[in-house]
């Protein structure tokens, strides 16, 4: 399991640096370790058992690492949240969780600590900060979760419901993908990561962290990607390896601004979370030197398919399956494989796909077919030589700089205002973001609001990313027969231009 293999690490290399927070003291594995079992007497200390969901919003910080181990080594499930959830968001996810224990940032004491008496299940809320150390807390920790069946972590996505639902991923779920990971991109110990993405998702949590972790090497976290920096960074020489969503790709690509700048000494850079425009894949190749390596996958699998370390990195097209991954391209009405070259919805099936969502039979029974694929809700085909190309998706998804914005969840935030009497929210093409999120409004009669007003409604209630960056009011919206408003019509019309 991928804590045996990082307690090896431990055991074997204490002193090698395992993690190195820009501005701070690099860590070794032995620290690491030591602050983890810290980290994990804590927890115990504080009455958490196996199975119980501890929950936390904090910074990219080294406690934040620290209480993740932990929880997944005392065989609770550890929930990590976006920083940038509003209280009303925030509390929806600990309240759905139940989650028992939650630590926040201090800094934002005051402003969580309103929400704590509205949540009946949660016993506990402790606010640290970016040094709490867990010092004081000691004694036998347990053995870690030996069953791969056991929840490890859940991470929250939304899918076609206006509620985000928590996906479930087991012990056995993360050891698969990182072993897959491993072998598929040859992680060695030697190798030093530049880790630029947050921590709160499988992008930078499991591919880029655990990656790092699972091989011995070591990472330099930066707490927030910034072009300039994380460019010089890279032509230091002192990396690699870098990840990165195709909004860091392209900024990154923006700030060389031409120059050609040889970053061909880095052995591996991968793009993963969206799509990668084609042009950036040649600008990279031509600024850079360098062939982007784009991998394709989703919060429930982890990573399911990629392009290969050697040989031919296609452009437009997201690989061939990890090692232990099946995938397969079937029709959507009957779910019948399809011959190469036919688009039908990509479905994929191995040790990683994740268990089912918390306390939502039936969407889980819905995320797989009757033969225990999981639907991934994307469009794509695979060629004769077993490459696959996404070309859509059948969910209603916008992907923004590598954040999935699920449209019902914007529309449920706007239909709460009581000047909204329907709308519609879909993804325009953004050469920065991948997509901006816009919306279509119908106003009630007689009322008059304001595009700024709305936004800053869905912000008191989204994070802002989830936000419409444009607003539009009409007086109608295209539906179907059923009633159902066309997105596509919508997207291409007036209110996507170009
Ligand atoms: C930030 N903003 C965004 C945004 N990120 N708006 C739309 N989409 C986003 N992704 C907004 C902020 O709300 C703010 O708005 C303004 O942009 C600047 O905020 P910021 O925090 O300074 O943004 P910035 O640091 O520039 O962030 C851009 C980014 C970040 C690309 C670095 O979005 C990012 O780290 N993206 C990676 C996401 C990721 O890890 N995805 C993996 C998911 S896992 P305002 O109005 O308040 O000023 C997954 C599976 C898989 O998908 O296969 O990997």
């Amino acid at each position: 399991m991928f804590l045996d293999t990082l307690a090896a690490h431990c055991r074997q290399q204490p002193h090698k640096i395992a993690l190195h927070f820009q501005g701070g003291a690099p860590i070794s594995y032995g620290e690491l370790d030591a602050a983890s079992a810290r980290a994990a007497a804590f927890l115990l200390a504080q009455g958490i058992k196996p199975g119980d969901r501890v929950a936390a919003q904090l910074p990219k910080c080294l406690p934040f690492i620290t209480l993740h181990l932990a929880t997944m080594q005392i065989g609770a499930i550890f929930l990590p949240l976006n920083p940038a959830y509003p209280p009303r968001e925030l509390r929806y996810f600990l309240e759905d969780a139940g989650a028992r224990l939650f630590i926040a940032d201090a800094a934002r004491r005051t402003q969580l600590e309103a929400l704590l008496p509205e949540l009946p299940a949660l016993e506990r809320a402790h606010f640290i900060s970016a040094e709490e150390n867990w010092a004081g807390a000691g004694g036998p920790l347990p053995p870690p979760p030996r069953e791969p069946q056991q929840t490890a972590m859940m991470l929250y996505t939304s899918g076609t419901t206006s509620r985000p639902k928590g996906a479930l991923i087991s012990h056995g779920n993360l050891t698969a993908n990182i072993r897959a990971l491993h072998q598929a991109w040859g992680w060695r110990a030697d190798d030093r990561l530049l880790h630029a993405l947050p921590i709160f998702h499988v992008h930078g949590l499991v591919v880029a962290l655990h990656g790092a972790l699972h091989a011995g090497a070591s990472a330099f976290m930066l707490p927030k990607f910034e072009a300039a920096p994380a460019l010089e960074l890279l032509q230091s020489g002192a990396f690699s390896v870098f990840m990165g969503v195709p909004t860091m790709h392209r900024r990154l690509y923006n700030q060389a601004n031409g120059r050609r700048i040889d970053l061909s000494h880095l052995r591996l850079m991968t793009s993963g979370s969206d799509r990668l425009p084609d042009d950036l894949f040649f600008g990279y190749q031509r600024v850079f030197n360098v062939t982007l390596l784009e991998r394709y996958g989703m919060t429930e699998t982890g990573m399911n398919l990629s392009n290969p370390l050697h040989g031919e990195r296609r452009v437009g097209s997201v690989g061939k399956p990890l090692p232990g991954v099946e995938a397969r391209i079937v029709k959507p009405e009957t779910e019948q494989p399809l011959p190469a070259g036919e688009v039908g919805e990509l479905q994929i099936r191995g040790a990683h796909v994740f268990r089912g969502y918390w306390r939502q039979p039936e969407q889980t029974r819905a995320a797989f077919s009757a033969d225990g694929w999981l639907r991934t809700g994307d469009l794509g085909f695979c060629a004769a030589d077993g490459y696959f190309t996404l070309k859509g998706r059948a969910k209603d998804l916008i992907i923004s700089g590598g954040l999935n914005v699920y449209p019902p969840e914007v529309e449920r935030a706007l239909l709460a205002h009581p000047a909204v009497a329907a709308c519609a929210v879909i993804g325009c093409p953004d050469a920065e973001w991948g997509e901006q999120v816009v919306a279509a409004v119908i106003p009630r009669a007689g009322a008059r609001p304001s595009a700024a007003a709305l936004i800053a409604f869905c912000r008191e209630r989204l994070a802002a990313y989830k936000c419409p960056r444009r607003l539009e009011f009409v007086e109608a919206l295209p539906a179907n027969a059923l009633g159902k408003v066309q997105k596509a019509k919508l997207r291409a019309g007036a209110l996507c231009p170009g």
